[in-house]
């Protein structure tokens, strides 16, 4: 290994003294003028303004730095049980508003640049995103590790420091274009690598018994072909209290010897090229957010983050405890994310028992007693499953233990549900076939102390369905924790003209108890109150369309005062993104039949990116954009109806979009949205829902009242029970309405120059196997959206509707959501760190 730590455990201390950092004005112009003139080395005369920002970004990243270092030693000296949040995604969006927000030194920092003659507006927009993450389930590790922070809980996440993020998408004739999101291009400031913690992970290779003196049988992994993970540590700030917790990502890159030998040989080229096979497993994110089954590369980023991240947990336990591992499970707890980095399972088994000689017993109470999943999908076609003769070639060891950890598991199946062979089968870790499989959300399971869902709904559909015979095997295992969104990103920093109203209004302890949001209730019934309320939504909508005009150059008039209508997240068919262009096709037939009565004037903004290998979720980009142009350029629809798709949806767009939406769509097929976390945000910046009673929509509801959202559409229990008899054409038949949507599109009126290329669409929602069953809610979403345009007609009753929402949105704080993780799983003890310095 390159780097080594300190002999002596106690650092010298002319090197560890470094002088408290200022936070004033005055301090944040000093470093920043040292930064500008000298590590980046620029003067006046430099137009880019991505200087400015890289200055910014390494001054305040100091200070997060100097509160990371007191932080580690608060933990270090409580010797506090620790919680890992695994997680093969973490979307983070941009760092540097939500630095300066928690840190509390907005306007400190604001000034310091007003002096220079710079505007941090600006700045702040030259930052990427870091989109290490496809949606949900990335932004959701994003919060949750705020949200750690923000409760000083002593928790660690790691994952992946991908070369390339989530592609970044445009629209070339209406198709979705992908490119390759190279966000380290300008470097990261906000990240320090830490080659000290480097870890070696083996690949390949195979598996050798010796029996050792006693007689004992001990199982070395050998042959191997090794590669390094090297840790990145990005730090994670809490709101105002001084902690600041770790993201460690790792970088694969190569080990010495992998160069040296071929080097040996002669081959020095050769050997140096080499480096690629290494460097590959993490150059890019799979952008896939249903699992893409059998990719050997993912299986290595998989086992990547599962080695290097328990090897290093157990080096620091090992650092303080020797090789005693009896109070491990007592004081390391990790989270994992799905089952995406669920080979952590028998990693650690493969760790405790031929690494460091526990007995199988011992090592499986510590592992089950130290892991616990969430999982965040009903899909069938979504749960992993690794080809065994894979996972042989690339992981031999792995695949001996699961085999174990499988025998040992079916022995106690068979114990209690004796000549059972049917759930035998069903239960296996191993599912037989022409090929076998593992199935890993099995492996996840019996390794786990807890199993998750992430909705109400969700996880009661997990205990009756999916997984209904391990719950019944160990129905203490299950639990639900309804998602949230932390509402630093996503009400304070991103809408600070409403944060400031409520903060004048309530006072700003909401901000850490979202809960006292409530006190907005009676506010709804004031007429000035909602004045204020309606104006700063004005404004926002005002914000949204000028960034969309400069992001993709609008060419029509857009009117200020028309419902706002947005849906953005990930292309998939069973969000039914198809549903809601049907509706506009329809609104777009009634205007151009005159049947505009009772219409409101609607901007609908459609955004989001589809897997570059996703058919039918390309073709829904297709038409969504032709629908837009045709619609968009016809003089007789005026602003009575826009229709936007906005590229390139992320992090930082949710940001602009959120604040300026009136009404939010949620519109899967019952059943199928684990939770959903756009609709939180939505709901937290006084839009109104429109939804199917799925996910956390249903709590939504239970929160806000049924007076403030609009309801549509099948339940669950609906969906199902039509399925074996559902006749899609039957309904066309009897609906009129329906019947000229579908042929506006079947005639060509949508694709003039480009015959037919929407019939693989069409024939999807009248197949009667259509498991999304678009067709069976079009009628209820129609008429619910007549609802919606009546209530929005009455701007007063609205406007009440929208804060009544905004004031029930405090449950889906993921304050709330961590508290009830850590009360009812990690058990974690918070630690004060000390902020007065
Ligand atoms: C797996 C294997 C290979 C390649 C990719 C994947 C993969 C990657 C990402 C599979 C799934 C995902 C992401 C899933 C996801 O985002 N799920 C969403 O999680 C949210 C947070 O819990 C929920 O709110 C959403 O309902 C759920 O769809």
């Amino acid at each position: 290994m390159p780097h080594r730590r300190f002999k002596s455990s106690k650092p010298a201390a002319s090197i560890a003294t470094l002088k408290t950092l200022g936070l004033t004005s005055t301090a944040l112009t000093t470093d920043f003028k040292h930064y500008y003139g000298y590590r980046l080395g620029r003067d006046e005369t430099c137009q880019s303004l991505h200087y400015a920002y890289e200055a910014l970004a390494l001054t305040i990243s100091d200070r997060l730095t100097e509160r990371g270092k007191r932080t580690y030693n608060a933990y270090k000296q409580a010797d506090c049980k620790r919680a890992y949040y695994l997680s093969m995604e973490f979307l983070m969006g941009r760092t540097l508003s939500n630095a300066m927000l928690n840190l509390g030194i907005n306007d400190e920092t604001t000034y310091a640049l007003y002096s220079l003659g710079l505007d941090l507006e600006e700045l702040t927009e030259n930052e990427p995103d870091a989109g290490l993450g496809n949606g949900g389930l990335g932004r959701l590790a994003a919060c949750f590790i705020d949200s750690c922070a923000t409760l000083q809980l002593p928790v660690v996440g790691y994952g992946l420091r991908y070369e390339y993020g989530m592609f970044t998408q445009s629209i070339v004739n209406g198709e979705q274009v992908e490119d390759p999101d190279h966000w380290l291009r300008n470097g990261n400031a906000w990240e320090i690598e830490r080659l000290e913690y480097t870890q070696r992970i083996k690949f390949g290779g195979h598996t050798e018994i010796h029996t050792d003196e006693h007689g004992h049988a001990h199982v070395s992994w050998v042959g191997t072909q090794d590669v390094l993970a090297v840790p990145f540590d990005v730090p994670i700030p809490g709101y105002r209290n001084g902690t600041v917790n770790n993201l460690r990502l790792w970088k694969a890159t190569a080990t010495e010897e992998f160069n040296l030998q071929e080097f040996n040989a002669g081959d020095y080229v050769e050997s140096v090229a080499s480096k690629n096979t290494a460097e590959n497993i993490t150059m890019v994110l799979y952008p896939n957010d249903a699992s893409e089954n059998g990719k050997a590369l993912r299986l290595r980023q998989q086992y990547l983050l599962a080695s290097a991240s328990l090897q290093d947990v157990i080096a620091t336990w090992i650092g303080r405890h020797g090789e005693d591992f009896s109070e491990f499970a007592a004081k390391n707890t990790f989270q994992l994310n799905d089952t995406h980095p669920s080979i952590a399972v028998a990693e650690l088994m493969r760790l405790l028992v031929d690494k460091h000689g526990l007995g199988w017993e011992q090592a499986w109470r510590i592992t089950s007693q130290t892991m616990a999943y969430t999982n965040h999908t009903l899909l069938p076609e979504a749960l992993e499953r690794w080809s065994v003769s894979l996972f042989k070639q690339l992981l031999p060891r792995l695949l001996e233990i699961i085999y174990e950890i499988n025998a040992r598991f079916l022995a106690k199946v068979s114990a209690r549900w004796p000549g059972d062979v049917a759930r035998l089968a069903r239960m296996s870790l191993i599912e037989e076939g022409h090929e076998q499989h593992i199935r890993m959300a099995y492996l996840a399971i019996v390794g786990s102390y807890s199993v998750n869902g992430v909705a109400a709904l969700h996880s009661k559909l997990l205990q009756q369905g999916l997984f209904r015979d391990f719950y019944e095997l160990w129905p203490n295992k299950f639990n639900n924790k309804t998602n949230g969104v932390t509402p630093r990103r996503w009400l304070a920093s991103c809408n600070p003209d409403l944060a400031e109203l409520i903060t004048e209004t309530i006072g700003e302890g909401w901000l850490t108890d979202l809960k006292l949001l409530k006190k907005l209730e009676p506010y709804a019934e004031d007429s000035a109150f909602r004045k204020r309320w309606h104006d700063i939504k004005q404004q926002a909508k005002q914000q949204l369309i000028d960034y969309k005009r400069s992001e993709v150059g609008l060419d029509f008039e857009i009117n200020i005062n028309a419902l706002f209508d947005v849906q953005v997240k990930r292309i998939h068919e069973y969000k039914r993104q198809l549903l809601n262009i049907l509706h506009v096709i329809h609104l777009y037939d009634r205007i151009k039949r005159g049947d505009t009565a009772n219409m409101v004037d609607r901007c609908v903004i459609i955004g989001g990116k589809a897997a570059p290998g996703y058919f039918m979720a390309k073709k829904i980009v297709k038409l969504a954009n032709n629908v837009a142009n045709v619609i968009n350029q016809d003089p007789d629809i005026g602003t009575r109806l826009k229709l936007i798709f906005l590229p390139n949806y992320r992090v930082s767009a949710m940001e602009k979009i959120c604040p300026g939406t009136d009404l939010s769509e949620q519109i899967s097929t019952a059943g199928k949205e684990a939770s959903g976390t756009g609709n939180m945000k939505f709901m937290m910046n006084g839009a109104l829902t429109i939804g199917t009673l799925d996910g956390a929509n249903i709590e939504i509801r239970e929160e806000v009242g049924d007076d403030n959202f609009f309801l549509f559409g099948l339940t669950e229990d609906q969906v199902e029970a039509l399925r074996s008899n559902y006749d899609p054409l039957a309904i066309i038949a009897q609906d009129d309405e329906l019947q000229r949507v579908l042929n506006l599109i079947e005639c060509g009126h949508f694709s003039q120059f480009e015959p037919g290329i929407f019939d693989a669409v069409l024939a999807s929602i009248k197949s009667p196997q259509d498991p999304w069953m678009t067709i069976a809610d079009f009628r209820s979403f129609v008429d619910t959206q007549k609802r919606v345009e009546e209530a929005y007609q009455d701007q007063e009753r609205w406007t009440k509707m929208s804060i009544l929402n905004t004031a029930n949105s405090g449950k889906f704080s993921t304050d709330r959501t961590i508290a009830e993780y850590n009360q009812e799983i990690w058990k974690l003890t918070p630690v004060v760190v000390d902020n007065k310095f």
